[in-house]
């Protein structure tokens, strides 16, 4: 699917084109997406496949707001779940201010499941696994993440456009 659909740009790296298909994954995947750092090695599996039922208005109850797709482009640009890790103080997402969480969230649960580490369970997260009405937001933390992790892996500067075969004028 990804070889045959993917779309390119003659004026951008293929890596910087986030390419998404809509399918139904077997085994009731809502959906899924490839690391920036894994385009390198596996430039065929860049991308992120939705069950097409999570789009708005589609039929993946609770789960049809299209927040999936916000997910999976999360991870598109390098975020993990808020629950990575679990309890632990010093990496889990290695986003600082996100809560730690033991274990995905389901529904849309008020709960501390890290009851020593600051804060409640971050269900109204994207990287969570709450039902979509839910989850609203990423955290700065997480913006910051993707920013980075984005120029360094995907953001690549225009190239230089010609027209091909065609005699043009610089104006000013
Ligand atoms: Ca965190
Ligand atoms: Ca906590
Ligand atoms: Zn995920």
């Amino acid at each position: 699917m990804k070889a045959a659909l993917n779309a390119r740009d003659r004026n951008y790296d293929q890596k910087s084109i986030l390419n998404i298909y809509t399918n139904r994954p077997p085994g009731g995947t809502l959906g899924y997406a490839a690391f920036p750092w894994d385009y390198a090695m596996y430039p065929n599996r860049d991308g992120v496949v939705l069950y097409y039922a999570t789009l708005p208005g589609g039929g993946a109850v609770p789960y049809n707001e299209g927040d999936t797709g916000t997910h999976e482009v999360g991870h598109w640009l390098g975020l993990f779940h808020t629950f990575q890790g679990g309890c632990s103080s010093t990496a889990g997402d290695f986003v600082s201010d996100t809560a730690a969480t033991r274990q995905p969230a389901y529904g849309c649960p008020t709960r501390d499941s890290c009851p020593t580490l600051p804060g409640f369970d971050p269900k109204e997260n994207f990287m969570d696994y709450a039902d979509d009405y839910c989850m609203y937001l990423f955290t700065a933390g997480q913006s910051t993440r993707m920013d980075a992790l984005g120029a360094q892996y995907r953001l690549t500067k225009r190239r230089v456009f010609f027209l091909e075969g065609m005699a043009t004028e610089p104006y000013n």
